[in-house]
């Protein structure tokens, strides 16, 4: 096998599954009960900020005890043992790259345990609740913290370093996302624009399957594991 320099790999929802987090577009998914409207826009937000305070705030509970599966902890062997660059993308709001000793991880949708003062634009650690209440810790200004958790509408975080490592990777793997949400569903196409094999890691074809020259199909914990496993077996043998 090809020894891979700089490698990407773009993780959603479906690598937190077996950590028994809700994926977003499944059956009983994360927002059932919630329309996507009340709960995951912007002018939801301006709208009705209780209401989406109130659903973060339960989520981060659940999210916040949750441990890395088998899938997480293959990427951080993969960093160890594997002589490139790799970079973590991830979609998730959740913790579990870090949480299973991952580094380079780039939190394109934001993360769970922070939020950001719409009146200053500071981020700042929230791992407890906040509400319309909340002071900024940083202007003082109450009530103008948001969850920093990209909604639709809202603008990607860390997007020019994600463009260089797009531009610039040789394998890009994405792991457990349906590809419908944009710009991530488009990482795929510049990284192979720009030269990269790709690799799509999923339970079922996605609808964005066209730019992939392969498909694990399969459950993240058992896919991404044996992939890392024949990667640095290869290389070791010399295959
Ligand atoms: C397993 C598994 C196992 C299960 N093993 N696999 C271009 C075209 C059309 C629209 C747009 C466009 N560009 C921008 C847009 C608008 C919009 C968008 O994409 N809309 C589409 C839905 C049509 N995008 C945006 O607004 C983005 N901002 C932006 O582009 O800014 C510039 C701009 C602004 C204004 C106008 C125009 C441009 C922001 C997107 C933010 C997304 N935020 C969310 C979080 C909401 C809050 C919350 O947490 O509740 O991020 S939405 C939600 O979807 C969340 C996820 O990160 C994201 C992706 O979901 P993911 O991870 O793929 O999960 P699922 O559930 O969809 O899939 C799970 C997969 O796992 C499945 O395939 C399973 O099979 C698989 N799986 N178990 C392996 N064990």
């Amino acid at each position: 096998m090809k020894i891979f320099k700089n490698i990407v790999i773009l993780t959603g929802a479906g690598i937190s599954a077996e950590s028994g987090l809700s994926t977003f577009r499944s059956e009983n998914g994360l927002w059932n009960n919630h329309r996507v409207e009340d709960v995951a826009t912007i002018e939801a937000f301006k709208r009705n900020p209780a209401y989406v305070h109130d659903f973060y705030n339960d989520l981060k509970k659940e999210i916040l005890q949750a441990k890395p599966n088998a899938a997480h902890l293959a990427i951080t062997q993969f960093q160890k043992e594997y002589p490139a660059e790799i970079a973590v993308i991830t979609q998730n709001v959740d913790l579990l790259h870090e949480k299973a000793g991952n580094s380079n991880v780039y939190h394109i949708h934001g993360q769970i345990d922070q939020a950001v003062c719409l009146n200053c634009g500071q981020t700042v650690g929230a791992s407890g609740d906040i509400d319309t209440e909340t002071v900024c810790p940083n202007c003082g200004v109450i009530g103008m913290m948001k969850p920093n958790i990209v909604f639709f509408g809202e603008n990607l975080l860390c997007m020019d370093k994600v463009d260089e490592l797009l531009r610039r990777c040789d394998l890009f793997l994405s792991v457990g996302t349906s590809g419908v949400v944009f710009p991530a569903a488009a990482f795929v196409q510049t990284a192979k624009y720009h030269g990269a094999a790709t690799y799509e890691f999923n339970m079922e074809p996605t609808s964005n399957n066209f730019y992939f020259d392969h498909h694990i199909m399969g459950p993240a914990g058992t896919t991404l594991p044996a992939f890392v496993e024949e990667m640095i077996r290869s290389l070791k043998s010399g295959d």
